[in-house]
Order: C-alpha cells, then sequence, then structure tokens
C-alpha cells in the first residue's frame, strides 16, 4: 500500500489535518459548507446540541446534533482555491488512516450540502429565490490541475458552452453535475439552473466600479446560453469547484444559493440575513 508522505498529507502534531484543524472523529457525514465563517453559529446554533467547535484561519467548524442526525457545518472563505483546500482535507479526513498513511480499502462518501449567496441573472428569478445548482460550471481554473471524468451528458452541455463561448478568448469552463440523490431530496421542488462560479466577485462577475473589465457583456454571454431546456440561472464563487472535486474524490453534493442580488435587475436585498436563514432552515428541514 502506498504511503503518503509527511509534505503530501500535512498532520498537525496533534494529529489533526494541516489547515482545517480537524481530527477524523470531528467530522459527520453529512457536511454543511458555508462561505462566511459567522454563517456557522447562525446555523449551529439551530442544532440540539453541538458538541465541538474548532477553528483555524477562515476554517471554522461546529459538529452537532440534529435530533439523532450528526451534522458537521464548516465554512470555507471565498473561492475556489479555498474548495481545493476543504474538499481534500475533508476527504482525507474520513478516506485516509492518519496513522499509517495510507488510503482506507473502504472508501465513505459524505453527503455535502453547500447553503451559501449568489446572485440571479435571469430576469424571472426574484431575489429571496432558494436556488438549487442542478451544475456547476467553473470558470476559474482549479480543474486544470485534476483529472475529471464526464459523464458523456456532461460533455455533450460543456460542449455546448464551448461552442456559446467561443467569442470569448482565455474563458476555458469546466462542469459537473450537482448529487442526483440530493438534488432529490434536499432540492426537491426547488427552482434550478446552472451555476457559474466565478473566480472573483467584480469584473469576472460583470460588475463595475473602478477598474474596467474586459469581457463585453459576460452577463448576457451567461444568460442567453440554453441546451435542452437548461439555462444558466446564476453566479457565485464556490459551487463549481465543489461539486467537481466532489465527484472526482466520490463525494455526493449540492449547492443551495439565497438569491440576494439581481445582476440583469441591478438588485440588492435590503434584507439579505432573511434570505439567507430561510435556505438555512430548508436545508435542516430536509435534512
Ligand atoms: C461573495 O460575496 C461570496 O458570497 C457567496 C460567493 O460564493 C462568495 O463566497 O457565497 P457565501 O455567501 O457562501 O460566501
Amino acid at each position: 500500500m502506498h504511503k503518503l508522505s509527511e509534505s503530501d498529507l500535512v498532520i498537525n502534531p496533534d494529529g489533526s489535518i494541516y489547515h482545517l484543524n480537524l481530527l477524523p472523529e470531528d467530522v459527520a457525514q453529512t457536511v454543511i459548507t458555508v462561505g462566511d465563517p459567522d454563517r456557522v453559529s447562525e446555523i449551529s446554533k439551530l442544532f440540539d446540541r453541538v458538541e465541538l467547535k474548532k477553528g483555524k484561519r477562515e476554517f471554522i467548524t461546529h459538529t452537532g446534533y440534529l435530533g439523532d442526525k450528526r451534522i458537521t457545518v464548516l465554512s470555507t472563505g471565498i473561492g475556489t482555491d479555498n474548495i481545493d483546500i476543504v474538499f481534500n482535507e475533508l476527504d482525507a479526513l474520513v478516506n485516509i488512516d492518519f496513522k499509517t498513511r495510507e488510503i482506507k480499502s473502504e472508501l465513505t462518501s459524505l453527503d455535502i450540502i453547500r447553503i451559501g449567496t449568489s446572485g440571479a441573472i435571469q430576469p424571472d428569478i426574484d431575489m429571496g429565490t432558494i436556488l438549487v445548482s442542478s451544475h456547476g460550471l467553473g470558470l476559474d481554473t482549479l480543474m486544470k490541475y485534476y483529472k475529471q471524468r464526464l459523464s458523456p451528458e456532461d460533455q455533450n452541455i460543456l460542449d455546448a458552452v464551448n461552442q456559446h463561448f467561443a467569442d470569448l478568448p482565455g474563458i476555458d469552463p469546466y462542469f459537473t453535475s450537482g448529487s442526483s440523490k440530493l438534488l432529490e431530496t434536499i432540492g426537491k421542488g426547488l427552482q434550478r439552473g446552472i451555476t457559474v462560479t466565478a473566480p472573483g466577485f467584480y469584473a469576472p462577475q460583470g460588475r463595475v466600479v473602478r477598474a474596467e473589465g474586459k469581457v463585453p457583456d459576460l452577463i448576457g454571454k451567461l444568460n442567453s446560453f440554453k441546451y435542452d431546456g437548461l439555462r444558466i440561472t446564476n453566479l457565485e464563487m464556490e459551487t463549481a469547484g465543489i461539486y467537481a472535486l466532489a465527484s472526482v474524490l466520490g463525494h455526493n453534493a449540492l449547492s443551495v444559493n439565497a438569491i440576494l442580488a439581481s445582476r440583469v435587475k441591478f438588485e440588492f436585498s435590503n434584507d439579505p440575513h432573511a434570505i439567507v436563514n430561510k435556505a438555512i432552515e430548508l436545508v435542516l428541514e430536509r435534512l
């Protein structure tokens, strides 16, 4: 069996994984990820019992129980560079034996649900909508570094995206479906669509403040894509990385988006907390 080196898998002197600062027994089979570290306690305060609170940098973790169900809620911070760390370390915590540094013979699939904020890019999607990502389309470069195997259907959709994006030089997206199991349970009856994951918040999402963007009409380009009833519905900064790495590592992932803004009507909610709380309550009820 291959033994992972001390520099490939960094374990702290207390036996915890390098960035997340967690021990293998700290992680539940159901994991909720959020971008904002303050959102962790907004979720765990709804648990019946919290058994553990740990953290390091932007990675705050609370594990507890909702009834009999053990749940871990963990903040990732912003962006797919953080998703790279969180997903590799979560996977290591459940699928690598930290004593022998070998991959376990029986692998665990976690159920991982992102609850995050997002902006709509279709005019019929109102602020306050809770939308699940049927797929993630990544405009960042994370998946340039991992081998990904796409289903034939996902490959067809990605081919159509590439054709649609042919006049956007330098943008070479990756594409992954969400977990069909979680879409049918937690995502049941909710609005769905392809979520675009951007490598930034301003020009990479078509915003203009002072620095001039160089992709003309990015939002128009994204919201005019159509494939067999599918369309791009919203923009944020983690979903595609979550879906792609979950699929590479064999975990089930779903992204639940609290729509705080309309990027086509140029509106931003005056009560973002209420929308995020609605998404949290909906997910916890369905777990
Ligand atoms: C940008 O403001 C952040 O908000 C969204 C984006 O994906 C990005 O992380 O998600 P969170 O509310 O989960 O942080």
